[in-house]
Protein backbone atom coordinates (compact mmCIF):
# COMPACT_ATOMS: atom_id res chain seq x y z
CA UNK A 1 0.00 0.00 0.00
CA UNK A 2 1.41 3.47 -0.72
CA UNK A 3 2.34 5.84 2.07
CA UNK A 4 -0.61 8.46 0.36
CA UNK A 5 -3.37 5.20 0.57
CA UNK A 6 -1.71 4.49 4.35
CA UNK A 7 -2.24 8.45 5.81
CA UNK A 8 -5.61 8.09 3.84
CA UNK A 9 -6.95 5.20 6.08
CA UNK A 10 -5.61 6.51 8.93
CA UNK A 11 -7.61 9.56 8.61
CA UNK A 12 -10.54 7.67 7.43
CA UNK A 13 -10.52 5.45 10.85
CA UNK A 14 -9.41 8.76 13.28
CA UNK A 15 -12.52 10.34 12.07
CA UNK A 16 -15.01 8.16 11.24
CA UNK A 17 -15.92 6.95 15.18
CA UNK A 18 -16.12 10.12 15.90
CA UNK A 19 -19.41 10.32 14.03
CA UNK A 20 -20.74 7.18 16.31
CA UNK A 21 -20.02 8.67 19.48
CA UNK A 22 -23.11 9.49 21.95
CA UNK A 23 -23.13 13.45 21.92
CA UNK A 24 -26.21 15.06 24.01
CA UNK A 25 -29.25 15.58 21.12
CA UNK A 26 -31.44 17.06 23.74
CA UNK A 27 -32.23 17.66 27.12
CA UNK A 28 -35.72 17.75 28.85
CA UNK A 29 -35.56 20.49 30.61
CA UNK A 30 -34.31 21.60 27.93
CA UNK A 31 -30.17 22.87 27.38
CA UNK A 32 -30.28 26.40 29.37
CA UNK A 33 -33.89 26.62 29.26
CA UNK A 34 -35.86 28.45 32.50
CA UNK A 35 -38.82 26.37 34.12
CA UNK A 36 -41.17 27.22 36.55
CA UNK A 37 -41.02 24.39 39.50
CA UNK A 38 -38.89 21.78 40.58
CA UNK A 39 -38.91 19.16 37.49
CA UNK A 40 -39.38 15.79 38.65
CA UNK A 41 -37.07 14.02 35.77
CA UNK A 42 -34.51 14.95 33.84
CA UNK A 43 -34.57 13.21 30.00
CA UNK A 44 -31.44 12.92 27.94
CA UNK A 45 -31.24 12.22 24.24
CA UNK A 46 -28.22 11.36 22.82
CA UNK A 47 -27.09 10.63 19.34
CA UNK A 48 -26.44 7.06 19.66
CA UNK A 49 -27.44 4.16 21.72
CA UNK A 50 -26.19 3.76 25.01
CA UNK A 51 -25.02 1.06 27.66
CA UNK A 52 -27.20 2.46 29.92
CA UNK A 53 -25.79 0.94 33.48
CA UNK A 54 -22.83 2.24 32.46
CA UNK A 55 -23.63 5.58 32.17
CA UNK A 56 -23.73 8.50 34.78
CA UNK A 57 -25.70 11.85 35.76
CA UNK A 58 -24.53 13.98 38.54
CA UNK A 59 -27.20 17.12 38.80
CA UNK A 60 -26.46 19.86 41.40
CA UNK A 61 -28.15 22.87 42.50
CA UNK A 62 -27.56 26.35 43.03
CA UNK A 63 -26.15 25.25 46.42
CA UNK A 64 -23.89 22.38 44.87
CA UNK A 65 -26.30 19.58 46.54
CA UNK A 66 -26.31 16.34 44.84
CA UNK A 67 -30.22 16.56 43.43
CA UNK A 68 -29.97 13.48 41.66
CA UNK A 69 -32.43 11.19 43.55
CA UNK A 70 -31.51 7.93 41.13
CA UNK A 71 -29.47 6.15 38.88
CA UNK A 72 -29.83 6.86 35.30
CA UNK A 73 -32.73 4.91 34.13
CA UNK A 74 -33.49 3.13 30.17
CA UNK A 75 -36.23 4.70 28.61
CA UNK A 76 -38.43 2.05 27.64
CA UNK A 77 -37.95 2.10 23.35
CA UNK A 78 -35.63 4.64 23.34
CA UNK A 79 -32.12 3.21 23.41
CA UNK A 80 -30.38 6.38 23.33
CA UNK A 81 -32.10 7.71 26.07
CA UNK A 82 -31.23 8.02 30.10
CA UNK A 83 -33.94 9.45 32.53
CA UNK A 84 -32.78 10.56 36.13
CA UNK A 85 -35.35 11.27 39.11
CA UNK A 86 -34.57 14.41 40.41
CA UNK A 87 -35.01 16.15 43.74
CA UNK A 88 -34.20 19.60 43.29
CA UNK A 89 -34.80 21.36 46.60
CA UNK A 90 -33.84 25.08 45.84
CA UNK A 91 -34.58 27.40 42.75
CA UNK A 92 -31.74 28.53 41.10
CA UNK A 93 -29.30 27.08 38.25
CA UNK A 94 -29.17 23.61 38.33
CA UNK A 95 -25.95 21.63 36.71
CA UNK A 96 -25.73 18.79 35.01
CA UNK A 97 -22.49 16.78 34.53
CA UNK A 98 -23.05 13.41 32.10
CA UNK A 99 -21.29 10.35 31.36
CA UNK A 100 -21.77 8.21 28.61
CA UNK A 101 -20.68 4.84 27.11
CA UNK A 102 -22.56 3.98 23.71
CA UNK A 103 -23.38 0.62 22.03
CA UNK A 104 -20.16 0.78 20.63
CA UNK A 105 -18.30 1.39 23.69
CA UNK A 106 -17.01 5.20 23.07
CA UNK A 107 -17.16 7.26 26.13
CA UNK A 108 -18.01 10.86 25.91
CA UNK A 109 -19.41 13.40 28.48
CA UNK A 110 -20.65 16.72 28.91
CA UNK A 111 -22.29 19.37 31.23
CA UNK A 112 -24.74 22.28 30.71
CA UNK A 113 -27.56 23.76 33.01
CA UNK A 114 -31.00 24.87 33.48
CA UNK A 115 -33.09 27.52 35.75
CA UNK A 116 -35.53 27.00 37.98
CA UNK A 117 -38.16 29.00 39.23
CA UNK A 118 -39.93 29.19 42.18
CU1 LIG B 1 -18.56 6.18 19.23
Amino acid sequence: MKLVNLIALALLLGISPAFAHAFLAKSDPPVGSVVHGAPKMLVLSFTEDLEVPFCRVAVSDSMGMNDAAGKPQAVPGHPNELMVPLNIQMPGKVSVIWHALSVDTHKTQGNFSFTVTP
